[in-house]
């Protein structure tokens, strides 16, 4: 009785979506202003591509493709990484990937909590770029022990968010008031706090070790520190926000605009310098400011195999030697011409990236593989492969869209919002196993996924041709 009362987890991640979006433009008008912008440039995309729209109406709900596809926070501890994990699984989301940023000289692990399958993810893709600081990468002991005594004594969850989760946990689900609540309860540990948990003095110190270590030890919550929803031309809204009153970061991030496009572009406007108060010896408060929270737009394309990402790896790799992109915009031009060149190396056929084994595509019947199951016999199963039956035209491929993150990409959204100074190294230090143990759990491998989904589509199709006659 009490299982049919309860609210889908993609129901209660699509409401936390929407209640976090329409809290961040409340608390960052200019996140608002970038949401019209991207509305804008997609209505007017759009309209100039009618093949495409037709094609977006039979495949995504139109009225849908400007909402947020992602969002991001930082977390300071395990215990808090971990009942994290708790809250997203309530609402369908679970970690996939490791990202690494140390190499990029910013002081955290990180992983995407997402939906994994398709319906799930068709329904509300919404996702959450969630990092872990590191205070093992900071030098200063004295100042380590600090923060983490500030951190362990903060509560991140209201009591009747644990509560809730538990009791979904136990009873394998919320029905529709507990739903509300969880939601309304959950969206408290999001929000901005303009009064830090520590004194100017003491922020100051965290600051000098790395701007990231004071946006997170600082502060009562893990803030949202962006959302992002999607464009269907970023170049487009990139060369339009300063028309805007918005600053664009440097540089669009990943590949270079294709006809095919693979893996993940992102760009998003530069952090905005907020007012907050320190704590003050007397029991007062100290005027001060705080730069953390920003908008992102992302534009998505084709998952890549390993082989394929390999090359996407490489070809960045070298794009990055020829022009290096200055956080100040000043050789933006140069860079993306680099780019734009090297990237030649990489094919800009749909036929051309499934032959070399590049991305990952989903298989379907088409019309005339529809009506000619009958005719293929079974003897025939195990001799016709895949790449003849598309030679013969009964079977079509469409490729799977990326849905996780790039470190590169993350890396240089990072910095932009920390500052044009905020370069610093770290050494090199990946730690997946530790940040596993920190989460509770496994991360999702996105490689194993993207697979699974190809290869399922393949069996849908050999299954559907030969069924007939079996
Ligand atoms: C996260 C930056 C990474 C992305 O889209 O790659 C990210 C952060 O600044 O906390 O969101
Ligand atoms: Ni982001």
């Amino acid at each position: 009785m009490k299982e049919n009362s309860f609210v889908s987890a993609d129901d209660i991640r699509s409401a936390f979506s929407a209640a976090m979006s329409r809290m961040y433009r409340e608390e960052v008008p200019a996140y608002g202003t970038l949401m019209e912008l991207v509305a804008r440039v997609n209505g007017e995309t759009l309209s100039a591509d009618s093949a495409w729209k037709e094609r977006l109406e039979a495949t995504d709900s139109l009225d849908r493709i400007s909402e947020e596809r992602h969002g991001a926070i930082r977390l300071g501890t395990p215990a808090e990484l971990s009942m994290m994990r708790r809250v997203f699984a309530v609402m369908g989301m679970y970690p996939v990937g490791y990202y690494d940023l140390s190499t990029a000289g910013v002081p955290v692990h990180s992983t995407a909590f997402r939906p994994v399958g398709d319906a799930a993810l068709k329904r509300n893709p919404f996702r959450v770029f969630t990092s872990l600081l590191r205070l093992d990468l900071i030098a200063d002991e004295a100042l380590r022990a600090e923060a983490e005594a500030i951190l362990k004594a903060r509560r991140i969850f209201t009591p009747g968010a644990m509560e809730l989760t538990g009791q979904a946990e136990r009873e394998g689900g919320l029905d529709k008031a507990g739903a509300e609540r969880f939601v309304a309860e959950v969206i408290e540990t999001f929000r901005w706090h303009d009064r830090a948990n520590v004194s100017a003095d003491m922020y100051q110190r965290l600051h000098d070790a790395h701007r990231l270590i004071a946006d997170v030890v600082s502060f009562k919550g893990p803030h949202i520190n962006h959302l992002t929803p999607r464009t269907l031309d970023i170049d487009q809204v990139q060369a339009l926000m300063p028309e805007y009153g918005i600053a664009p970061k440097a540089v669009v991030e990943g590949p270079p605009t294709r006809k095919c496009p693979i893996l993940l572009r992102q760009t998003s406007f530069k952090a905005l310098e907020e007012p907050v108060s320190f704590r003050g010896a007397d029991g007062g408060w100290k005027a001060g400011s705080h730069t953390a929270r920003f908008g992102e737009i992302e534009q998505r394309g084709i998952a890549l195999t390993p082989k394929g990402r390999g090359l996407y790896d490489r070809l960045l790799d070298e794009s990055r030697k020829i022009v290096r992109p200055a956080a100040d915009g000043s050789n933006a031009g140069e860079y993306g011409a680099a780019l734009a060149q090297v990237f030649e190396a990489f094919p800009d056929h749909w036929a051309e990236i499934r032959a070399a084994g590049l991305g990952y595509f989903s298989y379907s019947l088409t019309e005339k593989g529809r009506q000619a199951k009958m005719s293929v016999c079974l003897a025939e199963r195990g001799r016709r492969d895949l790449d003849s039956l598309i030679a013969d035209g009964l079977v079509q491929f469409d490729p799977i869209v990326y849905e996780d993150f790039l470190p590169v990409s993350a890396a240089g959204i990072f910095q932009s919002n920390l500052g044009d100074g905020a370069q610093q190294d770290f050494v090199a230090s990946p730690n997946q196993k530790r940040f596993e143990t920190d989460l509770g759990v496994a991360v999702l491998n996105e490689f194993d996924h993207y697979a699974g989904i190809e290869q399922a589509s393949i069996e849908d199709c050999l299954q559907a041709l030969t069924a007939a006659v079996a």
